[in-house]
């Protein structure tokens, strides 16, 4: 039986695992949980989930929750070669590496941009976060620097690292957030567009979530 992936288009960790799917060609039941209907929370949802967290995936008996796990995992089992996750010990030291400060530092950083805004009413993001989430992507920048026309980790070829910060970054240019003192973000993102697989179906996620976000601060103003 094909994995059920439980997805939300507007997350940026469901299209993240979305790039993974479409880039490894798989056959994946898609099932959309609504966040904007609190469908996270319906019991069944929870039942699978406690945490009520999409990306979710089920795959016969593992539920897999974290995008970045379900990514890799996907590669690892279904994937017809090890490129997106290499298993060369040093390249995926640097995936693993670029996994992890996705989800120590950016998205707490970027957290705290938007959850003031989404969640506590706040009229707009605090100069505070933009500038520690500036200090994030200009270490971002910095690694993209060292190897101008490749990948994050350094391959010609993209990771899982790419997906999962690319699908974020999608977002951040979605809310019409600057880039333009990072020109290799913006370089490596135009190559993520030209070759990445489904990379317009992740666009689409981060402008609805960037015309969510606009319609909120517009609220508010
Ligand atoms: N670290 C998790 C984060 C997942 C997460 O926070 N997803 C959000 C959407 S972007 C969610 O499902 N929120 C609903 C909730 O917490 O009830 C991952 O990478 O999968």
């Amino acid at each position: 039986m094909a994995p059920t992936l439980y997805y939300f288009l507007m997350s940026p960790y469901s299209r993240s695992v979305l790039l993974a799917v479409r880039t490894l060609g798989l056959d994946v039941e898609l099932k959309t949980i609504d966040l904007k209907k609190k469908e996270q929370l319906n019991p069944d949802f929870v039942a699978i989930n406690p945490q009520h967290t999409v990306p979710t995936l089920v795959d016969g008996d593992l539920v897999l929750t974290e995008s970045r796990a379900i990514s890799t995992y996907l590669v690892s089992r279904y994937g017809k070669d090890d490129s997106l996750y290499p298993k060369d010990v040093v390249t995926r030291a640097k995936v693993d590496g670029l996994l992890y400060f996705d989800c120590a530092t950016l998205c707490i950083r970027w957290r705290a941009v938007v959850h003031p805004v989404m969640k506590d009413g706040a009229a707009k993001p605090s100069e505070a976060a933009m500038k520690n989430l500036d200090e994030a992507l200009k270490w971002l920048n910095d690694i993209l620097a060292q190897h101008p026309d490749r990948y994050l980790a350094g391959t010609t070829h993209p990771t899982v690292a790419d997906l999962s910060i690319a699908a974020w970054a999608c977002t951040y240019v979605a809310l019409n957030f600057p880039l333009a003192q990072h020109p290799d973000i913006t370089r490596w993102l135009a190559r993520c567009r030209e070759n990445l697989v489904g990379f317009d179906e992740c666009e689409k996620g981060a402008a609805q979530f960037g015309e969510m976000f606009a319609a909120i601060l517009k609220s508010r103003a």
